[in-house]
């Protein structure tokens, strides 16, 4: 028999250790992490799959840190990705959108150099109407000395230093897509076998772009020349083609839409949100990090997302990230006001 197909399949754990050979001097404790996560995001999407079945479906009752109502699968999957991640030894502390201050490494675990910053399940509002949702991740060396608890400050550092960062979709299928700084790659669950496969290696965003993701229900509190940047990309003023427009409500679906198919997601401040919504540290960095990795770019209307010093734990940004030429707009239109 001939074959005459053959494609080699790559399991994420295979490809994240076939990266760290690339750099001798590695230790395996990155790897270690984002094997984790791996693991983690698959006990996710199993819950995920079960909404509606098991009870997991509504709210928890409690509020978290901003003040909203925590669903239950928001607590299940923070308390996935803590008990995944707190006992490896190579973390000494983590940060979840779901709680307030730093999660410790508790005292019985070895710590580690890392950091790790997440969202357990962005986008949580959508799941009772079946609605895909994502967890979002970044990755950072710990800045303060020794083998303690790690700090507040060991967090708050520009997105580019970033060691990894990443994303799980739970969609149609399942895909995690991250990266450690050399490209961004996609892998997908076969759930048939629990494994995520190399599906999408070294994505590039299209120069061209298809879609616009913004929520139009804010033009009212937007400036004036936020209102003129969104009827630029619609095609309004003249100068170009309309792009389609595509919200999804759910940062991890709209960011991947785009990143895959070309566009722009913008989350502008407005005279409500003078901030925006988004989180900076675990929403608008990992994925800044990997849309540059991609081709794409990454502002908040002003500088580049992965400049901005952090100086709070959940502090929000304006968000304009995906195609190079789209963000680009945004800068040039939102710096002449
Ligand atoms: P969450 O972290 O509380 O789930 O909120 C973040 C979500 C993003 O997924 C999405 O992009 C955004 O909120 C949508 O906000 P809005 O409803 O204001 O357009
Ligand atoms: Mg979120």
């Amino acid at each position: 028999m001939v074959r005459n197909t053959y494609t080699s399949v790559v399991t994420i754990e295979r490809y994240i250790i076939e990266q760290e050979r690339l750099h001798p001097q590695a230790t395996g404790a990155l790897s270690g992490i984002l094997q984790d996560l791996a693991l983690a995001a698959k006990m996710i999407a199993s819950k995920v799959r079960l909404a509606g079945l098991a009870d997991v479906l509504g709210e928890h009752g409690s509020e978290n840190v901003q003040g909203e109502t925590q669903q239950k699968l928001d607590v299940i999957s923070n308390d996935i990705i803590v008990k995944a991640m707190d006992h490896g030894g190579r973390l000494c502390a983590m940060a979840s959108e779901e709680e307030e201050g730093i999660i410790p490494i508790p005292e019985k675990f070895k710590r580690g150099s890392y950091v790790l910053l997440f969202d357990p399940l962005d986008g949580s509002s959508n799941i009772d109407v079946n609605v895909p949702v994502g967890t979002i991740f970044s990755v950072l060396r710990r800045q303060s000395k020794g083998n303690g608890v790690g700090t507040l400050d060991d967090m708050l550092q520009p997105g580019y230093k970033q060691v990894a960062a990443g994303y799980v979709i739970y969609g149609s299928s399942t895909m995690m897509v991250y990266t450690t700084g050399q490209g961004a790659h996609g892998f997908t669950l076969d759930p048939s076998i629990g494994e995520f496969l190399l599906s999408h290696p070294g994505i590039r965003t299209p120069e061209a772009s298809r879609y616009l993701s913004v929520n139009e229900a804010y033009e009212q509190h937007w400036e004036p020349n936020v209102k003129a940047l969104v009827r630029r990309y619609r095609g309004m003023d003249g100068t170009r083609e309309a792009l389609n427009v595509r919200y999804v409500g759910s940062l991890v679906a709209d960011f991947h839409r785009n990143l895959l198919g070309g566009g722009v997601f913008v989350y502008p401040a407005n005279a409500k949100n003078t901030s925006g919504k988004l989180r900076l540290l675990y929403e608008c960095n990992p994925l800044a990090f990997i849309c540059e990795q991609a081709g794409g770019a990454a502002s908040d209307g002003q500088q580049r997302i992965l400049d901005i010093q952090p100086t709070q734990l959940h502090q929000r940004s304006p968000l304009f990230i995906g195609s190079k030429a789209e963000v680009t707009t945004a800068t040039e239109m939102l710096a002449s006001s």
